[in-house]
């Protein structure tokens, strides 16, 4: 199933005509840099092209009063000083007489997205739309923004197609406040948004925009706003914000439908965000999201005004959309002192709402919450005398490398007599086994017997592997006759041979063989039912959760908390997944695995089963080529237990795994940037 892209030129077709310092910067080429960067990268013709339409009278009032839409209709009637002055009543904003037009287009392209993407004529989709809507209250237009696209793309995907929970992302660097009152006692809509806030002091400069505002009577706990304090934030920033509230929440959540406030001012390069994460984030941050819903995304364009950060990170979204591997994440760091004390109010805000967050830290109830008031006053004081000498310095930062998928996306090692599922290729031995691989691999795995039909299962495994470290094949499935001797092999074939970093991930209650872990070159997350041993080291991480009606959240627990954070950091190049005999993992939660760990080392994820586990092959395979898996339903809450040592253990490896932070560092220490 394909993606959408709509995108009218007539979007275009309006700009500024007048002089207004605050409103320069949203210009007609947002619109045409980015569908020229797709069309010029081939990632246009790959999607389906749907036409825009424009929003009705009734669409537009499902979020805006009929006293705002009638003025704004007679906007194209207005004379340039009649303009100016109508523009006036409202904040950073500016009106023209084709505005009115573009708008209903902008909100139309919205709707036409979800309703592609809701009959299952594409599964995922982007719009380009100019003006943007987030910021578009009831009665007011505001910030670049007349009419709320995503907000009314919300209710009206409910309204049509019945849908009882939407999940609102707003990447965008600025508060959408009109999304928020929208949906604040909404309990089926959850809007999520981070923004540039600089303890109020940035705009829209509101008391609400901050971590406390959760949302109000039936829809407390489904407003979260995750405000940033500091400028500069990167890509670790906000991949941290994504592991440790977003993503467990949505989960828990289990939207029928993600619509993304698809702004990307919030990319480095941008005058208005400020901020330092490159455009390649935004694969990983669509990646992440691509799993949730079944798939049912619908990114709709908001900010973004630095032409070329802007065409690049569209770029980004759009080939992850089409379901192209992420790149490797880069400049993973630790997340800094600032974004950590968000995290953490944020967090602590939504315990009492979220169960997957029930036991996140408090927070100290001196300081942050007087910090607001103490800044103002430094703030005051500083413009007394005369400190504020800013200089902005022109960013810059590479081209995202070009993202070649490899000709098979996934291949098959299977015993004769399994099917290759659709839209995979079985793999086997072209020319004869290398002698040199062969006498290795007998010595080290068979020295007792003589097993021919075992050493081309495991020669044909290497074989497999050099070609997905080469990129000629993007993921691989293999069934073998025992995980753990291929697990070794693999292992030993890819970290010492071809000198790369392996993530192996093993899942059920197995040996996993320890010795592979002693120099870094791979990291193991073991994920079992039994009480662990004492650790050994910092590659060796063993994960314990008891079996129960709640494994579920406890496994998307480990998955959020841990191994996505450890997975980013380690930055691997190949992903290793065992599947344990009798693991008893329900495919759906297997797949929402498989699904995620693409995301790292540009989705070269080999995965390995004991040759019993037949019916596996279909539901894995289906997630290695990309389909997401049918929703897991909303969750229980995990055992406590299960967090009680989940939680113990994430704060033992935060010291060294920077990315598993979910607090500030009580003082001095923490790399700020
Ligand atoms: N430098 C969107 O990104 N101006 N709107 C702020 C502070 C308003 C942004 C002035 C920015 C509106 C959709
Ligand atoms: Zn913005």
């Amino acid at each position: 199933m394909g993606t959408a892209l709509i995108y009218d030129e007539e979007m275009t077709k309006y700009k500024l005509l007048w002089v207004d310092p605050v409103c320069k910067i949203e210009v007609p080429e947002r619109l045409t840099v980015s569908h020229d960067a797709l069309v010029r990268s081939g990632l246009a013709d790959r999607c389906v092209s749907i036409p825009v339409r424009e929003a009705t009278d009734a669409d537009i009032l499902l979020v805006h009063s009929e006293e705002y839409l009638e003025a704004v209709k007679k906007t194209p009637y207005l004379t340039l000083e009649d303009l100016k002055e109508f523009t006036l009543q409202y904040g950073d904003v500016y009106f023209h007489p084709n505005i009115y037009h573009c708008a209903k287009l902008a909100a139309g392209a919205a709707l036409q997205l979800v309703d592609s993407v809701m009959t299952g004529k594409v599964r995922n989709g982007m719009a380009l739309v100019r003006p943007p809507g987030h910021h578009s209250m009831r009665s007011a237009a505001n910030g670049f923004c007349v009419f709320n696209n995503v907000a009314i793309a919300a209710k009206y995907a409910k309204q049509k197609y019945g849908l009882q929970r939407v999940l609102i992302v707003d990447w965008d660097i600025h508060h959408g406040q009109g999304v928020q009152y929208s949906f604040e006692d909404d309990p089926s809509v959850l809007y999520f948004s981070w923004h540039r806030y600089e303890h109020q002091k940035f705009w829209p400069q509101l008391r609400e925009s901050d971590y406390d505002c959760v949302g109000k009577e039936k829809g407390a706990g489904f407003n979260i706003n995750v405000p940033w304090n500091k400028v500069g934030m990167q890509n670790s920033d906000y991949l941290a914000v994504f592991s440790h509230v977003l993503l467990p929440v949505a989960y828990e959540f289990c939207p029928d439908l993600v619509l993304v406030c698809a702004g990307f001012d919030s990319a480095i390069g941008d005058p208005e965000g400020e901020m330092c994460a490159t455009p390649d984030i935004f694969a990983h941050l669509t990646h992440l999201l691509m799993n949730l819903a079944g798939g049912k995304l619908c990114a709709v364009l908001e900010g973004g005004y630095n032409l070329t950060s802007l065409a690049q990170s569209v770029c980004q979204t759009v080939h992850t959309l089409l379901g192209d591997p992420a790149p490797r994440p880069s400049n993973i760091n630790s997340p800094c002192k600032s974004a950590l004390e968000s995290l953490h109010c944020t967090r602590s805000a939504h315990k009492k709402y979220w169960s997957c967050l029930k036991y996140a830290a408090d927070l100290p109830d001196f300081e942050l919450s007087t910090k607001r008031i103490k800044l103002a006053e430094e703030e005051e004081e500083k413009l007394e005398k005369g400190e504020e000498a800013i200089t902005k310095k022109e960013e810059v930062w590479p081209e995202p490398p070009k993202r070649v998928a490899p000709l098979v996306r996934t291949a098959l090692v299977l015993p004769d007599g399994v099917a290759c599922p659709d839209g995979c290729k079985r793999f086997s031995l072209s020319e004869n086994l290398n002698p040199l691989i062969a006498n290795k691999l007998r010595e080290n795995f068979l020295k007792a017997a003589d097993d021919s039909d075992a050493l081309s299962t495991l020669s044909t495994l290497i074989a497999l592997v050099e070609k997905m470290v080469k990129n000629e094949i993007c993921s691989g499935l293999a069934l073998v006759r025992d995980v753990s001797m291929a697990t070794m092999c693999v292992v030993q074939h890819a970290a010492t041979a071809l000198s790369n970093r392996v993530l192996v991930v093993c899942v059920g209650d197995g040996t996993v063989p320890s010795q592979i872990t002693e120099d870094g070159k791979s990291l193991v997350v073991h994920i079992s039912r039994k009480e662990p041993e004492e650790q050994k080291c910092k590659y060796y991480v063993p994960v314990c959760l008891k079996k129960g009606s709640s494994e579920v959240s406890g496994f998307l627990q480990a998955m959020f908390g841990l191994l996505l954070p450890l997975g980013y950091e380690y930055d691997p190049s190949l992903v290793l997944l065992v599947r344990m005999p009798d693991s008893g993992m329900c495919d759906s939660v297997w797949q929402q695995l498989t699904g995620l760990l693409q995301g790292l080392a540009q989705g070269h994820t080999l995965v390995l089963m004991q040759e019993s586990e037949k019916a596996r092959v279909d539901p894995t395979a289906s997630s290695l080529v990309g389909n997401a898996p049918p929703s897991l339903g909303p969750l229980h809450a995990p055992l406590p237990e299960d967090v009680e040592s989940l939680e113990s253990l994430r704060r033992r490896l935060q010291t060294d795994w920077k990315l598993l932070q979910t607090t500030a560092p009580e003082s001095g220490r923490g790399d700020d940037h």
